[in-house]
């Protein structure tokens, strides 16, 4: 099982991001507790040291799974789906100017809220066209890199465009590119999915990343959601990927990673 967790280089607002700034110290705690890799929150790769940080990356022996761009939209309010042209246009650009970094860690580039929400006076076809040129544009883009973009749908108090998954999955079909498929959350998923196994089989091999936090957001075993039918429906799609960490710092950032590490390790599921 590989097992990665968020750590944000930059602080942040966003409160699921468990760890955030202090970049090498957090890599060799991340490290030190046994994990794999590391998901990385990133608001614009201009504000990041390419090289050093993957100096460090190797330094502490980890991988990197996937690159988190929504901090995008939460600081910047940058979008695939804002009525004003330039906001979009800047949204697709931020979103390629990942690629690279993408491309050197091996990881997938997340589309979480910079797809945006549709916004007062906005009609939902118009918002989900935006969507799908933005989306298709980027993954167009990503493809000769190799790099995948994974959409991840997002609860309905968070976000009124793609909630599930059977709506990421018309998604899929919409923008047509081999690049292009899902993260699945189960935070997320618990709120919205009618059967959140049934829901995973779905999507299949279209799933590229995967989130873990338990039914109250903080780290698994503190809620109720039963991981090991979840992740044994996982990796019955052959899913190969990281189970990267993403909940609340709850009691404390080191405690909640400490505590996700252990309750794999307990649950012992083989993939
Ligand atoms: C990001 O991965 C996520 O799950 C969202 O809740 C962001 O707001
Ligand atoms: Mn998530």
């Amino acid at each position: 099982m590989n097992l990665s967790i968020v750590l944000s280089t930059q602080q942040t607002q966003f409160q699921a991001a468990t760890l955030s700034g202090a970049v090498e110290y957090n890599l060799a705690k991340i490290a030190a507790l046994g994990y794999q890799g590391v998901e990385l929150a990133v608001r614009d790769p201009q504000l990041v040291d390419v090289e050093a940080l993957d100096a460090l990356v190797k330094k502490y022996n980890l991988k990197v799974p996937a690159i988190g761009t929504g901090q995008a939209w939460g600081e910047e309010g940058l979008s695939f789906t804002d009525p004003d042209p330039a906001v979009r246009q800047a949204a697709i650009e931020r979103i390629n100017s990942h690629i690279p970094l993408a491309a050197r860690f091996g990881a997938v580039i997340i589309i979480g809220l910079i797809r945006g929400i549709i916004k007062p006076g906005v009609d939902q076809h118009q918002a989900e066209e935006w969507l799908v040129e933005a989306l298709a544009a980027c993954s167009r883009a990503a493809a000769p890199d190799g790099v995948q973009l994974a959409l991840e749908p997002i609860n309905r108090y968070e976000t009124t465009l793609i909630n599930d998954a059977a709506q990421g999955m018309d998604l899929i079909d919409r923008v047509g590119t081999a690049n292009f498929g899902l993260l699945l959350d189960t935070f997320h998923m618990n709120i919205e999915e009618p059967q959140i196994e049934e829901s995973i089989r779905a999507c299949g091999s279209r799933i590229f990343h995967f989130h873990v936090a338990d039914s109250n957001r903080w780290h698994p075993g503190a809620g109720h959601l039963d991981f090991h039918s979840i992740i044994s429906a996982l990796y019955a799609t052959g899913y190969a990927g990281f189970i990267s960490g993403e909940f609340l710092p709850l009691p404390d950032a080191e405690t909640a990673a400490a505590k996700n590490i252990a309750y794999w390790k307990r649950l012992s599921i083989t993939g």
